[in-house]
């Protein structure tokens, strides 16, 4: 008997282990001193410190508690309504009305989230926080209708009937009698509710725009650029509130005796959630407002400060790191975006579509100071709705050491290198380098040559390590791999603060992007943003730019401002016999879905 009950014991403990230990490393992590994760080197607060005073995690902190506060009002205000309903009448065709209820439960996230996502374009709803916190509301209504349901099933009915003989109205027994007995459902419902929507991610990466950046996601984006232990601090906050919520909410749900310790947490909460709720927002720039969205690693927040400082306005700043994130967005409509930054092939497209404002030059000075060859381009005449911003190359960064000098994108199919090889996340790129590799172009648009591609890329899955369109360069560095896929600037910067990294254009070729700032159609501040556009032509602030961002400025009259090293870098301004051999990627039309599918095939298969 005593063994069984050992053996039991410790296949819990297994359990549980299994269950929280990544819970616990995590906790663990956000106090270690070193930014190194997986090494402990001792004790710190610095990192909640940091967080506490990073005026980004704030602002999503404040807009994730706007959102939920909200929410959890009004779900559990129709959610108690409908089961409230539900307990009371009996409808016609119950049985389906009940599992309709349940419905948004069990239905997929994702699915959830494409399909509020339509009807918000289709409603024409500008994508913000009022999409956002609709959303929370839609996929939380059905669990307070649970929830309260449950705690009706054991309601006694002739209650009300006997508040009824003794006068009451149905409102007053309402009041008086059911709320009351049920109310501890109700808050369990809502505690359950708000911390449903606080740790939302899918649902709100969807219907998210301009200016509502919620918690998750703000993690997410820290994830993107490297994980450092702010964002462990940042995490475990969000696991500590949302931990002692659920623990209220079983408390309240347990009954009347729950009270006594779950009310003074959930008011304990409430308060500290009061004053970021209400405040903020009100900044010193009287609603002037410019919303960037562009590729991360392209802009260095003190540049924006700069146009802060002079315009007396705020630059909000989303970042993306494809074109195909950009597009989506940009096609979806009505995210509330100013100024965005598509490559040379995504202009054309978003042009065609007329999804992009016309320029209005006059209001655009600067823009002679831009390197004419980089203007007048087939695909943009006349610059009509864009204005070149960075320009660059993609190639590969390796470290020299670890793998000999590489010349060839072949190089990224060497066994020798395996597990040791990251690429691009980005379809276009990955199949362009192979199709490079062989010798074609890549803009090929023949069946056949994107099937040999495809399979290409698909032999080399096992050699790779990771794909990667964001912190590449950090990737590198840190050594997890020894060749990575990317595109130029940043490996320029990884390569000064590391001598044994080099860059490379291999010699079959590559290519070549252009990347120009834009309006959308539907912009909501365009005089701001062409200011913004201007401003980024300024020869100081072009040079600022380049210099803090590594990419190639198309801006002439920077050129003398940047020092020597970047001016005679090669990886940053390659010589003639290297740009000889780039290839704009273009629009190819049709031909995008056979790109599209092969992509869809590679990341797929096995
Ligand atoms: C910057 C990405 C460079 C953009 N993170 C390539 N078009």
């Amino acid at each position: 008997m005593r063994t069984r009950a050992g053996g039991l014991a410790l296949v819990s403990a297994v359990v549980y282990l299994f269950l929280y230990a990544p819970i616990l490393v995590l906790v663990a992590f956000s106090f270690n001193a070193g930014r190194l994760t997986a090494v402990w080197t001792g004790f710190t607060l610095d990192w909640y410190a940091r967080a506490a005073a990073n005026p980004q995690v704030l602002g999503a902190l404040r807009n994730s508690l706007k959102v939920a506060v909200t929410a959890t009002a009004l779900a559990t205000a129709v959610g108690t309504a409908a089961a409230v309903a539900f307990h009371r009448h009996r409808f016609r065709r119950q049985a389906a009305l009940d599992s309709l209820v349940t419905v948004p439960i069990v239905v997929p996230e994702i699915v959830m989230a494409s399909s509020l996502l339509l009807l918000f374009a289709a409603l024409g709803l500008r994508l913000g926080l009022l999409t956002v916190l609709l959303a929370h509301v839609a996929f939380c209504v059905s669990y307070v209708v649970v929830v309260v349901r449950a705690r009706l099933a054991g309601f006694d009915r002739r209650l009300e009937e006997a508040a009824a003989d003794l006068g009451a109205t149905p409102r007053q027994a309402f009041v008086h009698v059911t709320l009351p007995l049920i109310a501890p459902g109700v808050l369990a419902a809502a505690l359950l509710v708000f911390s449903l929507s606080i740790d939302d991610y899918v649902v709100t990466s969807f219907v998210a725009g301009v200016g509502s950046t919620t918690l998750p996601i703000q993690i997410y984006s820290m994830v993107k650029s490297g994980v450092s232990p702010e964002i462990n601090a940042v995490s475990t906050l969000l696991l500590a509130a949302t931990g002692l919520l659920l623990w209220a909410a079983s408390r309240l749900e347990g009954g009347r005796r729950g009270w006594g310790t779950a009310a003074p947490v959930a008011t304990a909460v409430a308060l500290l959630a009061a004053p970021f709720v209400l405040g903020g927002g009100a900044e010193a720039s009287g609603g002037r407002v410019v919303n960037l969205y562009i590729w991360s690693a392209y802009v260095a927040p003190e540049t924006l400060r700069e146009f802060e400082r002079r315009h007396h306005a705020r630059v909000n700043v989303d970042l993306y790191d494809s074109n195909e994130a950009l597009m989506a967005k940009v096609q979806a409509g009505n995210a509330g975006y100013d100024v965005i930054c598509p490559s040379n092939y995504v202009v054309q497209i978003l042009r065609k579509q007329r999804l992009l404002r016309p320029l209005d030059h006059s209001a655009l000075p600067h823009l002679a100071n831009v390197d004419p060859r980089f203007l007048d381009r087939d695909f943009d005449p006349g610059n009509g709705f864009s204005v070149p911003y960075f320009w660059g190359t993609t190639g590969i960064g390796y470290d020299r050491t670890k793998t000999g000098r590489i010349d060839s994108w072949g190089a990224l199919w060497d066994p020798r290198f395996k597990g040791r090889i990251l690429m691009l996340d980005d379809g276009r790129e990955a199949l362009g380098a192979a199709l490079k590799w062989k010798g074609l172009s890549l803009n090929a648009t023949d069946p056949a040559l994107l099937r040999v591609a495809e399979r290409l890329l698909i032999l080399q899955k096992p050699l790779v390590r990771t794909y990667n369109s964001s912190n590449f360069d950090d990737i590198l560095l840190s050594r997890d791999v020894w060749l990575a896929q990317g595109w130029n600037g940043q490996f320029a910067k990884v390569m000064e603060v590391d001598p044994d990294i080099d860059y490379v254009v291999p010699r079959e070729g590559t290519g070549l992007f252009i990347d120009s700032l834009a309006i959308p159609a539907g912009a909501p501040h365009p005089e701001l943003a062409h200011a913004f556009i201007d401003f980024t032509l300024e020869a100081e602030i072009a040079a600022e730019i380049c210099r803090t961002m590594r990419y190639s400025t198309p801006n002439r009259a920077a050129l003398p401002l940047l020092p020597d090293a970047i001016r005679r870098n090669a990886a940053i301004f390659p010589p003639g016999d290297v740009l000889a051999r780039t290839e704009t990627i273009e629009d190819i039309g049709e031909a995008t879905l056979l790109y599209d599918r092969a992509w869809t095939e590679v990341k797929t298969s096995r």
